[in-house]
């Protein structure tokens, strides 16, 4: 099973990018931050795994999609509201369990303090591939989205997927990516 945990500060979409590879509306989406408490998982989908890739044999492996609570408030660089310490921790750890970790940014927000320095702790210290998206690119100008990809690629160094749930732009490439990295996962 290849865990994939979708994290990210409060209300940047992590809930609705579930439900949307899921197909099915698991996981309640609003616009107030906070909706997500806990940590919801549920089985996603296989994908094939190379034979030179992860074991010998090759085959199929499950996907494990994570959608966790905010782990930050969108405008400071607090932790999310609706996490105590302890719950922040453990959130953190399931995180740290993951084999693949989707960073979601909110496109009218831009990228998040305090998930910048969670993005490079997963990196380098606990070594996680990790997708970053830039999600709701339809509520923002082309020029804005290109903008926040530059920085993006400056400050995390790595590309960044556009992405909208709204128009579904850039969520093929989102799938790719997934399965690229899913042939790495340990
Ligand atoms: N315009 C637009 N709205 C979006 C997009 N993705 C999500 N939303 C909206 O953004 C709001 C927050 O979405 P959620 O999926 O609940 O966000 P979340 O990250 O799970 O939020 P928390 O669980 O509170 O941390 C909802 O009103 C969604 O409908 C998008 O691509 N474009
Ligand atoms: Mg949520």
């Amino acid at each position: 099973m290849i865990k994939v945990a979708i994290i990210g500060a409060e209300n940047v979409g992590k809930s609705t990018l579930m439900n949307a590879l899921l197909g099915e509306k698991i996981s309640e989406v609003s616009e107030v931050p906070g909706t997500t408490k806990g940590i919801i998982k549920r089985a996603f989908g296989k994908v094939k795994i190379p034979k030179t890739m992860k074991n010998p044999i090759g085959g199929v492996d499950e996907l494990l999609l994570i959608d966790t609570a905010g782990l930050f408030d969108p405008e400071m660089e607090l932790r999310g509201k609706v996490l105590s310490e302890e719950k922040f921790k453990a959130l953190l750890e399931e995180i740290q369990g993951a084999d693949i970790v989707i960073h979601m940014i909110d496109a009218t927000k831009g990228l998040h303090r305090g998930m910048e320095k969670l993005h490079y702790l997963l990196k380098f210290r606990y070594e996680k591939p990790i997708i970053v998206v830039i999600n709701k690119i339809d509520l923002v100008p082309r020029e804005k989205a290109e903008e926040l990809r530059l920085i993006v690629r400056k400050r995390l160094e790595q590309e960044p997927i556009l992405l909208s749930l709204v128009t579904m732009e850039g969520f093929d490439e989102l799938l790719r990516a997934l399965g690229h990295y899913a042939q790495y996962a340990k």
